[in-house]
């Protein structure tokens, strides 16, 4: 099956978009597999239940990979593949061990995932830093790749787009907003297109 890696800075919003973006595609329930550098386990929830599990404003609320399967519909019945949501980057080293292994993990599944979605935070369009330079870096060496500029719902300039196409020339990028699941048909586009 194939697997594409949600990507990103911590709280840009990669979990919300992992969960509705499953909501977007008629799922209602998810199975999450959680796999951290020694164990893997897995456990059903309700799309809501796990929006209020793992969606937060705090940093590093995810802190290992949470993998879900996608069914998409295709002509009379669905193609599966594999949505792996992960532990958000920082610049810095990070002071918890923990935290350090789980960005590790992450760092790992960027050098063999061939496919990425790389989420950012769409307010800070006008700041894209070298940690999201040296991600859509490694974007060029894989086999599909777009940038997700989230929370677009919280954009307010009209130069927002024109300044990501500026910082990505040659990347795809798509406007979204996780919250309202706005933006989603481009992604399922693209996702079709992995599949
Ligand atoms: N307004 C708005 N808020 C959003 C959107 N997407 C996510 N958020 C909020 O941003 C915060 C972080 O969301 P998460 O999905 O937990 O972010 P993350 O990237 O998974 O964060 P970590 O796992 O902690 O690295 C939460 O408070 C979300 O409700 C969006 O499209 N619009
Ligand atoms: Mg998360």
């Amino acid at each position: 099956m194939k697997q594409i890696l949600v990507v990103g800075k911590t709280n840009v919003g990669k979990t919300l978009f992992t969960l509705n973006f499953a909501a977007y595609l008629g799922m209602t329930s998810v199975q999450i597999t959680f796999r951290d550098i020694r164990t893997s386990h897995s456990k059903s929830f309700s799309i809501q239940e796990a929006i209020d599990l793992f969606v937060s404003d705090s940093e590093h609320q995810t802190k290992c990979l949470q993998s879900i399967i996608l069914a998409l519909p295709w002509g009379k019945g669905t193609k599966q593949c594999e949505l792996i949501d992960s532990t958000g980057l920082v610049p810095n080293i990070h002071p918890d061990l923990l935290i350090r292994q789980a960005m590790g993990q992450t760092l790992t599944m960027v050098r063999q995932i061939r496919h990425m979605l790389h989420i950012i935070d769409g307010t800070q369009h006008a700041q894209i830093d070298d940690l999201d330079r040296q991600l859509a870096n490694y974007g060029t060496y894989v086999t599909s790749y777009a940038v997700i500029a989230n929370k677009w719902d919280l954009v307010q300039s009209s130069h927002a787009l024109q300044d990501l196409k500026k910082a990505f020339p040659k990347q795809l990028v798509i406007p979204v907003s996780s919250l309202h699941k706005s933006g989603f048909r481009e992604v399922r586009t693209y996702v079709r297109n992995v599949l």
